[in-house]
């Protein structure tokens, strides 16, 4: 449970997430922006309420680790791990350049803080499983937090992962489902109906547990049930909006992958508040 105090800072850290990614964005031209929005208070609530974790000794044995498993949403990802102090806020501003640690999507071997390297989709679960299996033999109680796409889950891979998952009964894997309802060039119902997702999660054997995924409250209370949880794995079906917070961003596709115009990013810092600049 998240007291009021604390879920004020959460949401406040996320407003200036969102506020650095748009300027980020902007500056560089390139990126991603609508699935970092729509993951801010996943990862925010999870690296900042959630793990444990330390960021002077990122290796640290028996750490909680989390797997972007949907890369592109790496912007966000380094607007995180950089207030934690994994590497310095100024290094921000070479993202996607040549030569630089912070690439367009997340590489284990060069950015700290980074526990795989992702951009391919539907690598993440299987993985995580893996080291769910091998912390449980080393004696760790460490969790590891998966975080999907939802067009991502249509990867046959997922499935795959499922199934081990619910076989090896890795409790300590949960995924975190980024419930966007849109993917890269269309919404989900266009590009390849989900049907009922928690349903299909059950069938798989996982513990399904929903919650808004812009409420850093519920998603701090969704990890608590699940870690309550000592037979399925768990799924948290985040309901999200793609884009959230910049109003011609939200639920459009088109803002999966798109340079920020001048006018484009005067408007959207004036939605965010722009007051953190
Ligand atoms: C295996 C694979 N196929 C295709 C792509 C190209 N791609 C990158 S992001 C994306 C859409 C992902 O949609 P979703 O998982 O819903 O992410 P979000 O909405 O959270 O941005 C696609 C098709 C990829 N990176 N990897
Ligand atoms: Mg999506």
């Amino acid at each position: 449970m998240l007291n009021a105090d604390r879920k004020m800072e959460l949401d406040k850290k996320c407003l200036q997430f969102r506020n650095d990614l748009i300027d980020l964005l902007h500056s560089i031209q390139t990126g991603h922006p609508g699935g970092s929005l729509s993951c801010t208070e996943i990862l925010t609530t999870l690296y900042f309420d959630c793990m444990d974790i330390d960021p002077q000794n990122p290796k640290k044995e028996g750490r909680d680790r989390l797997i972007l498993s949907k890369g592109h949403g790496a912007p966000m990802l380094y607007l995180v791990l950089a207030e934690l102090g994994y590497f310095p806020k100024e290094d921000l501003k070479t993202l996607r350049q040549t030569g630089s640690y912070l690439q367009g999507h997340p590489c284990v071997h060069k950015t700290p803080g980074v526990e795989l390297s992702t951009g391919p989709l539907g690598l993440g679960l299987g993985a995580g499983i893996g080291m769910a299996l091998g912390e449980r033999l080393k004696g760790s109680n460490a969790y590891i937090y998966v975080v999907l796409g939802d067009g991502e889950i249509q990867e046959g891979a997922i499935w795959e992962a499922a199934m081990a998952g619910s076989k090896f009964k890795t409790t300590h894997c949960i995924a975190v489902l980024d419930n966007n309802g849109v993917q890269l060039d269309g919404t989900n119902e266009e590009i390849m109906p989900m049907g009922d997702i928690g349903a299909k999660w059950a069938a798989f054997g996982w513990n399904v547990i929903h919650c808004d995924g812009h409420n850093v409250m519920e998603i701090k209370e969704a990890v608590e049930a699940a870690k309550k949880e000592k037979e399925k794995p768990s799924i948290l079906i985040c309901k999200t909006v793609k884009g959230k917070g910049v109003s011609f961003m939200e639920g459009k596709s088109a803002w999966h992958g798109k340079a920020i115009g001048q006018e484009e990013y005067a408007q959207a810092k004036a939605e965010l508040g722009g007051v953190f600049q």
